[in-house]
């Protein structure tokens, strides 16, 4: 794939734009979460003179994350909302994302302030050799049992998928846009990050990886290791290795 991320040339007077990228956060409930991760991400892409959009997937939320949302997008043109009408899991916002994205490079992280968006800019120059960049957390601020799960669980995943990720769940990934070209997902839950790098890897796209670091959730309830979120995530992950095999 040939696309950097570089900007179309602008016409008019203004200084080209270095970078086109859009940038999408999943948020389920995130009220106290949401106006600050937007905020630093737009601080950062501003700082970086990029022609960006920004885009918060509000997943049926039932706190105020859905009209703060609407509130930054009435005030910045950048700001995009997608609204589910109910809460239709991780793998639909990261969809819902996806095709909302229309610049050359696609970014997302989590909406929940766990990671820094000031680390996102050094991972735009290895656009240049690979069509993906998948971070793994340094440091993850969680559990011992929810990091020995989290292991355990990429481990699974790359073995039944055939890939080589050190943390398949790290919501801190960059794309060139191209790599979603006629891709079409089927995860619901969190087997999407697995299912997007299965079905990059078998278009031949390429994949480097580097840290970042992950910082405690300050605000708002964990999800992702509820019981629910993970019995969806094994039943797709059965689902996804049997569509994948009948289609070798
Ligand atoms: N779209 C969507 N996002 C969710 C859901 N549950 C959690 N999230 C978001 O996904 C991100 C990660 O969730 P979190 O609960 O922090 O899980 P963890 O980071 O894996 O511990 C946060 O931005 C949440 O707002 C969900 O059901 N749907
Ligand atoms: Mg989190």
């Amino acid at each position: 794939m040939t696309n950097q991320g570089q900007a179309e040339p602008q016409t008019g007077s203004s200084r080209p734009h270095a970078i086109s990228i859009s940038v999408f956060f999943p948020c389920y409930n995130e009220e106290d979460n949401v106006g600050t991760t937007v905020a630093k991400a737009r601080e950062v892409l501003d700082r970086l003179n990029a022609d960006y959009e920004l885009i918060i997937v509000d997943d049926g939320s039932s706190d105020d994350t859905a009209r703060i949302a609407d509130t930054i997008a009435t005030e910045d043109p950048a700001v995009k909302v997608i609204h589910h009408p109910t809460n239709l899991g991780y793998g639909v916002a990261l969809q819902s994302g996806i095709r909302a994205a229309h610049k050359n490079l696609v970014f997302y992280t989590d909406g929940d302030g766990q990671f820094d968006f000031a680390e996102m800019p050094p991972l735009l120059d290895l656009m240049r050799h690979y069509d993906i960049v998948s971070c793994y957390r340094l440091d993850r601020q969680d559990s011992i049992v929810r990091r020995f799960n989290g292991w355990c669980w990429t481990k699974l995943v790359c073995l039944m998928f055939g890939l080589k990720i050190r943390d398949i769940d790290c919501a801190f990934k960059l794309y060139k846009r191209e790599v979603f070209d006629n891709m079409e997902l089927c995860s619901t839950g969190a087997l999407i990050a697995a299912e997007i790098l299965t079905r990059a890897v078998r278009k031949g796209c390429t994949i480097t990886q580097t840290g970042v670091h992950h910082f405690p959730r300050t605000a708002g309830r964990q999800t992702g290791a509820d019981l629910r979120v993970i019995l969806r995530a094994f039943r797709e992950l059965i689902k996804l290795r049997k569509k994948i095999s009948s289609a070798k």
